[in-house]
């Protein structure tokens, strides 16, 4: 079956625009991985520990035919590709960070994947590049649009947006 959901990209470290491109161009390689479509690239101030690099971020529209638990793995195997070490401080520089923010309509809460992403309502990051992709996108458990879940989000963060370096 085919499924449709968004993911997050997000790199503070190296060259964040060819670590999040090289991520989307590596999950597009894959046959399973179909239909990537991105929002721009913003820069953001570093949510919770603020004492690192701005992050680029940005929200990409996937269809799969992975279960979520493929697409996790994948999206894993895509980090390590990119240099990401598999142990790593929480909150510490990552040259990549590949999130599942939704997987069709699924709620799915295992120790080690939650779906819906549990802090996609709270993070300009996501909601800003989110909301210029599918802002009228019904996000499942909160049942309703990205665009009202920017509205609403209180996070006081400037989210902004990136201006490319580079022609692809
Ligand atoms: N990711 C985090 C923690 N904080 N802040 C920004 N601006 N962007 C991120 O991608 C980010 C963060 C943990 O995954
Ligand atoms: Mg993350
Ligand atoms: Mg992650």
């Amino acid at each position: 079956m085919l499924e449709t959901g968004f993911l997050s990209f997000g790199s503070n470290l190296g060259d964040k625009e060819a670590n999040i491109a090289s991520a989307i161009t590596a999950l597009s390689t894959f046959q399973e991985i179909k239909d990537l479509q991105s929002a721009s690239f913003y820069n953001s101030p570093p949510l919770y520990n603020t004492d690192q690099p701005e992050f680029l971020n940005t929200v990409v529209k996937y269809s799969t035919t992975y279960s979520a638990f493929e697409l996790f793995d994948t999206c894993q195997k895509v980090e390590s590709l990119l240099g990401r070490p598999e142990k790593r401080e929480k909150n510490t520089p990552r040259s990549i960070d590949i999130d599942i923010l939704t997987y069709g309509t699924s709620f799915i809460e295992t120790e080690e994947l939650t779906i819906p992403h549990p802090d996609l309502a709270n993070r300009k990051f996501v909601l800003v590049p989110w909301a210029e992709l599918a802002p009228d996108e019904i996000v499942p458990v909160y049942n309703i649009t990205v665009q009202n879940l920017l509205n609403i989000c209180n996070d006081p963060s400037i989210v902004t947006k990136h201006v490319m370096e580079k022609n692809a």
